[in-house]
C-alpha cells in the first residue's frame, strides 16, 4: 500500500503539471485530494494496516496530501491569472462598466431636522447646551413654577422611575434652569442657548403623539429683552427654516414658566394658506410654544427679575419634519422601517 501511495503521488504531480484550465484543475482536485479523492481514501485505510506500519504510513500520506494541496493552490492562482489576462485580451470583460454602488447609511429624518434647526440658531448666535434626559422632579416641574399637585402638571404625563423624585424629562424646559445655574454665574451673565434633546411622555401613542420625541428649547436672558425681541427672533427663525416669504402669527397660550405665553403658527407651506388637509383647512400650522420667562423661573435660575428678563421657546423637530414632508403618522419615525427611513 505504501508503494501504491507513492505511485498515486507521482501520477498526481505529473498530471497537475499538464493542467492549463480551471475545469481540468477542478477534476484533478476531486480525483486526488477531494473528499472521495484517491489520497483521502488511502488515508482513511490507515487503520487496516498492521499496527507497526500505521504511524509511518499515516505521516507520509498526510505529508503528501499537504504537498498536493499546496501545489494545487499555486497552480490555481497561476491559471486564474492566465485566464483573466486571456479574457481581458479577448474583450470578455468590460473594464469601463461602472462599479456596483455600495449602499450607505443616512441620517435619521429627525436628526436631519435637528441639525438644520441647530445650524439656524447657531447663525443667530445661540450656543448648544446639552441637558440631561433623566431629571429630578424639582427641576422638571417645581423650579419651572409648577409646584406639586398643581393642575398644570397634567399637561405633561410623566414616566417615573423606581427612585423617588427621579423622572424622565417630559420636556426640555428643565434645561433652562440648568443653563441659568451653569452659565449665569449667579445671575450676572446674559445667556443665549438652545437645548436639543429627547423627551418622554406617558401618553397615548397616536398619529401625532409619541411617547418619545425630540424637542429643541431656546433661552435668551439679558438686561432689556422684550416681547418684540421674542417675536422678531422667532419670525426670523421661521423664515430661515421655511423661506423668506413665510408668514408667522402668534396666538395667546398658557405655560406656567412663561408669562405672557404664546403659540407660534406659520402659514401652511403646502397650500400657501389656502387650506388643505395638513393644516386642517385653517391655512396655518403650529410650530412651537414660547413666551417671556416667568419672574419665578428667573429667580430659581439665580437671576433678579427686576433687573433681568428673557424669552424661551420649545419646538418639536418630528412635528416640523411631518409638516415639511407631509408625513401623516409620527409612528413611522421610531418604527425602524427602512422603506420609510431610506426616503430621506
Ligand atoms: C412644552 O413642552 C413646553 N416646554 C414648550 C415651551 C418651552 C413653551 C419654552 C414655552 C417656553 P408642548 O407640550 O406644547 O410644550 O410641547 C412643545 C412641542 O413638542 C409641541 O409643539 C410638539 O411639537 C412637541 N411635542 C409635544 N408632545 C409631543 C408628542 N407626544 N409627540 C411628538 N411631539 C410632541
Amino acid at each position: 500500500m505504501k508503494e501504491q501511495l507513492e505511485q498515486v503521488y507521482r501520477t498526481a504531480i505529473d498530471e497537475l503539471g499538464h493542467i492549463t484550465n480551471s475545469d481540468a484543475l477542478r477534476e484533478w482536485e476531486l480525483k486526488f485530494i477531494g473528499r472521495k479523492g484517491e489520497i483521502t481514501l488511502m488515508l482513511r485505510q490507515t487503520g487496516q494496516l498492521p499496527a507497526e506500519e500505521r504511524a509511518d504510513f499515516g505521516k507520509r500520506a498526510n505529508d503528501i496530501k499537504n504537498e498536493l494541496t499546496q501545489a494545487f493552490e499555486e497552480r490555481e492562482s497561476l491559471i486564474r491569472q492566465q485566464e483573466l489576462a486571456q479574457s481581458l485580451e479577448e474583450g470578455d470583460i468590460d473594464v469601463t462598466l461602472p462599479g456596483r454602488p455600495r449602499r450607505t447609511g443616512g441620517l435619521h429624518p429627525s436628526t436631519q431636522t435637528l441639525r438644520q434647526i441647530q445650524e439656524i440658531w447657531a447663525e443667530m448666535g445661540f450656543q448648544v447646551y446639552r441637558s440631561r434626559d433623566v431629571e429630578d422632579d424639582d427641576t422638571n416641574f417645581t423650579l419651572l413654577n409648577i409646584p406639586p399637585h398643581h393642575p398644570a402638571r397634567d399637561m405633561w404625563d410623566t414616566f417615573y422611575t423606581t427612585q423617588d423624585g427621579v423622572i424622565l424629562r417630559t420636556h426640555t424646559s428643565p434645561g433652562q434652569i440648568r443653563a441659568m445655574q451653569d452659565y449665569g454665574e449667579d445671575g450676572t451673565k446674559p445667556i443665549r442657548v438652545i437645548l436639543p434633546g429627547m423627551c418622554y411622555r406617558y401618553e397615548q401613542i397616536s398619529a401625532r403623539s409619541e411617547i418619545q420625541f425630540y424637542q429643541v428649547e431656546g433661552l435668551a436672558i439679558g438686561k432689556s429683552i422684550r416681547m418684540t425681541d421674542l417675536k422678531g427672533t422667532i419670525a426670523d427663525f421661521a423664515r430661515r427654516l421655511y423661506g423668506p416669504e413665510t408668514q408667522v402669527r402668534y396666538r395667546a397660550s398658557y405655560f406656567p414658566f412663561t408669562e405672557p405665553s404664546m403659540e407660534v403658527d406659520v402659514q401652511c407651506m403646502l397650500c400657501d394658506g389656502e387650506g388643505c388637509s395638513v393644516c386642517k383647512h385653517t391655512g396655518w400650522l403650529e410650530i412651537m410654544g414660547c413666551g417671556m420667562v416667568h419672574p419665578t423661573v428667573l429667580r430659581n435660575g439665580g437671576y433678579d427679575p427686576t433687573e433681568w428678563s428673557g424669552f424661551a421657546f420649545g419646538m418639536g423637530p418630528e412635528r416640523i419634519t411631518m409638516l415639511k414632508h407631509d408625513i401623516q403618522d409620527i409612528r413611522y419615525f421610531w418604527a425602524n422601517d427602512m422603506r420609510f427611513l431610506s426616503q430621506f
